[in-house]
């Protein structure tokens, strides 16, 4: 029988994987949906068969079916419903950020190890992109000896109304502080952020774009360009320079044309439209992995991990200087 799903929190994010769970992943069904917005939980409940629609996100875990939880509420609304469902022993994805800072995601890592097995697999889906699995995999081969330096850009078309200058960090380069440890497999040590004179186009109030630059614990320096009001499209890309050559993604995602003197293609509009692939890939790898009774994928440590690399460059972005990431030794659970 397929594994009943809990989708917490029916946005943007939400509604797309209520769609996926519904449509595209094998093996699962929804079983309940949560919004505080309850008239849209029950829009989207309707169109499914045995879905349950509640305002509060604990009823649609206590919900008749309800094997495992998705989480796709706002950030600081994580922390409670991951508890929620370490304390019902139900297994989670929890979209990112797992919690908005360091105290919140040490007391999901504290409940985790308390529960003692590994329930939570955070959100980090660039890690099922297809590009930056390849890279991952050039860089682990080795051939190209050590990775040097890391150059990224993360360009958004606009940002929500809701947007502030910490959301640069903690919303946004909280994906390539994941995906930098990840592909390299090393910690970020500290980070400095330099800020050009912003965009006359950027959100008022919001310093945009910025150069995000960190180091790791190996010594391997990142620099990440954000720019969240980039206006033509949403681009990801990354290139590891190494000792024997480089690796490049992100370049062209899709179709290329040639005509009338000109070559080109499209470049998409947002996350759910490049990602679609990755988000597809990470919540079949999810069910799949549920049902086998693992747990696999990004951890509840690497959310911490990620939280504390934000706290270092939101207070860097504040100063103007390089902040040390302050974090606590890895438990030999999450090892
Ligand atoms: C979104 C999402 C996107 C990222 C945006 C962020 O929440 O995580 O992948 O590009 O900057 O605001």
């Amino acid at each position: 029988t397929p594994l009943g799903v809990a989708v917490i929190g029916t946005g943007t994010m939400g509604a797309d994987h209520v769609r996926r769970v519904d449509q595209v992943v094998s093996g699962a069904r929804v079983a309940a949906v949560a919004d505080p917005d309850e008239g849209r939980a029950k829009g989207l409940a309707a169109a499914i068969d045995g879905c349950a629609a509640h305002a509060d996100p604990t009823a649609a875990l206590d919900a008749p079916g309800v094997e495992a939880v998705l989480i796709a509420s706002p950030g600081p609304a994580h922390e409670e419903t991951l508890l929620a469902a370490l304390d019902r022993g139900l297994p989670v994805l929890c979209e990112k950020p797992m919690t908005p800072d360091t105290a919140g995601a040490l007391r999901v890592l504290d409940a985790e190890q308390r529960h003692g097995v590994r329930r939570i697999q955070v959100g980090y889906m660039r890690r099922y992109d297809t590009e930056y699995a390849q890279l991952k995999d050039v860089l682990t081969a080795g051939e190209l000896g050590r990775t040097l330096l890391l150059h990224c850009r993360h360009r958004n078309v606009s940002v929500h109304s809701y947007f502030t200058e910490p959301m640069l960090i903690n919303d946004s380069v909280a994906h390539e502080f994941d995906a930098a440890r990840w592909l390299l497999d090393q910690e970020i040590a500290a980070v400095t952020v330099l800020r050009p004179t912003p965009s006359r186009l950027a959100a008022p109030g919001i310093g945009d774009p910025q150069l995000v630059v960190f180091e790791t614990d190996a010594g391997v320096l990142v620099d990440v360009e954000i720019f969240a009001t980039a206006g033509f499209g949403y681009q990801v890309q990354a290139e590891a320079v190494c000792e024997r050559g480089t690796a490049r993604i992100g370049d062209a995602h899709g179709l290329l044309t040639n005509t009338a003197g000109r070559w080109g293609g499209g470049i998409a509009q947002d996350y759910l439209a490049r990602f679609a692939d990755a988000y597809d890939r990470e919540v079949q790898a999810w069910v799949d992995a549920t049902r086998r009774g693992e747990v696999t994928g990004p951890s509840a440590w690497d959310g911490y991990a990620v939280a504390a690399a934000c706290e270092a460059g939101v207070e860097a972005q504040r100063t103007g200087q390089r902040v040390a990431v302050d974090m606590i030794n890895r438990p030999a659970f999450y090892s």
